[in-house]
C-alpha cells in the first residue's frame, strides 16, 4: 500500500511547468487555424508545444494549413502522423510524445473553444497533481447545436456513471481535459475510437485522481464533419464497466500480470 502510494504521488508531483496541446486534425482548415491562432495569442509562454497530429485521412487542404501555422508560429508546432488508429490512437500517441510537464487534449474544429486554454493553464497553475476537466454541464457551460436525442442520453449517461464512480463531476465524456503527464504516460490505455476521451477520466478516477471542472461550452463545428457515428456513442458503456472491475495494477503500465 505504501508503495503504490508512493507510485502515485511520484505520478502526480510535478509542479507546473507548460502544456503540451494535442490538436488532431482531419479535416479542419479556417478551424485549426483560428485555433491555433486563439492559443498562441492568449498563452504562448506557458505553451512549449502544439502537437498536431494527423493520419492517412487528414485532407490535403489540412495538411497546408498544418504547414501554414508551422511557418507561422516556428519550432512549437509539431506535425507528425499517428501510428495508431482512431482518434483515441491520435491521442495516445501524442501522450508518448509529450514533453512538457502538463498535457492539454482537446479538438481542432472549435467544438472545444481555444479560448478557455488560459482557463486550464490557471487552473493547472494552482492545482498541478489534478485533472482539469471542461463541463458543459455546469453554469457558464452548454451546448450550442448539440443533437436533442444525444443531449438527453448524454446526461443520463453522465448521471449513471457519476453514480457507480461515486463522483459528483457533471461531465466525464467531454475530450476537452488537461492532465499531469506523467500520469497520462503511465496508464494502460486501451480505446482506440471515441471512448478514449472517457477512459481517460474513469482510469484516473479509479486510481484516486482528484478531478476538477471549470465550465466550457460545446459549439457544433462549421466545417466538416464528425469521425464519431450514433451508434458507437453506446460502446462507450464497455469502458466505464470495465474500469470498475479494474485494480490499479491492472490500469498501471509495468504493474500487470
Ligand atoms: N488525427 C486524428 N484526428 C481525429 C481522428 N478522429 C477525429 N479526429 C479529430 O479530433 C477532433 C474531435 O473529433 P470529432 O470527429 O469532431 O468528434 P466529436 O466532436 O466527438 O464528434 C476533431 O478535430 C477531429 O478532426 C483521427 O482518427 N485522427
Ligand atoms: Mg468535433
Amino acid at each position: 500500500m505504501v508503495e503504490k502510494d508512493k507510485l502515485m504521488r511520484d505520478l502526480l508531483s510535478i509542479p507546473f511547468k507548460a502544456v503540451s496541446i494535442i490538436l488532431p486534425v482531419v479535416n479542419e482548415t479556417t478551424s485549426l487555424e483560428k485555433t491555433v491562432d486563439i492559443i498562441m495569442s492568449g498563452c504562448s509562454d506557458d505553451v512549449l508545444e502544439l502537437l498536431i497530429v494527423i493520419c492517412k485521412k487528414t485532407l490535403p487542404e489540412s495538411l497546408k494549413v498544418c504547414e501554414k501555422v508551422r511557418e507561422k508560429y516556428g519550432e512549437k508546432v509539431k506535425v507528425f502522423e499517428q501510428t495508431r488508429p482512431f482518434l483515441g490512437g491520435a491521442m495516445r500517441d501524442s501522450f508518448l510524445r509529450a514533453s512538457a510537464s502538463h498535457v492539454l487534449m482537446m479538438a481542432s474544429d472549435l467544438e472545444t473553444p481555444p479560448d478557455k486554454v488560459k482557463d486550464f493553464i490557471l487552473e493547472a497553475k494552482e492545482n498541478p497533481a489534478m485533472i482539469i476537466t471542461g463541463s458543459r454541464w455546469i453554469m457558464g457551460g452548454g451546448f450550442e447545436g448539440y443533437s436533442p436525442i444525444k443531449f438527453v442520453f448524454n446526461f443520463i449517461f453522465q448521471k449513471f456513471f457519476c453514480l457507480l464512480y461515486r463522483t459528483n463531476l457533471t461531465d466525464m465524456t467531454y475530450g476537452y481535459r488537461l492532465f499531469p503527464t506523467r500520469l497520462v504516460q503511465a496508464i494502460n490505455w486501451e480505446e482506440t475510437r471515441h471512448p478514449f476521451l472517457f477512459e481517460t477520466i474513469v482510469k484516473p478516477l479509479k486510481l484516486g485522481v482528484k478531478v476538477r471542472e471549470i465550465p466550457a461550452e460545446w459549439k457544433a463545428r462549421a466545417e466538416g464533419g464528425t469521425q464519431n457515428s450514433f451508434m458507437r456513442n453506446f460502446e462507450y458503456f464497455r469502458i466505464g464497466l470495465k474500469t470498475l472491475l479494474y485494480s490499479r495494477k491492472q490500469i498501471l503500465k509495468g504493474e500487470s500480470k
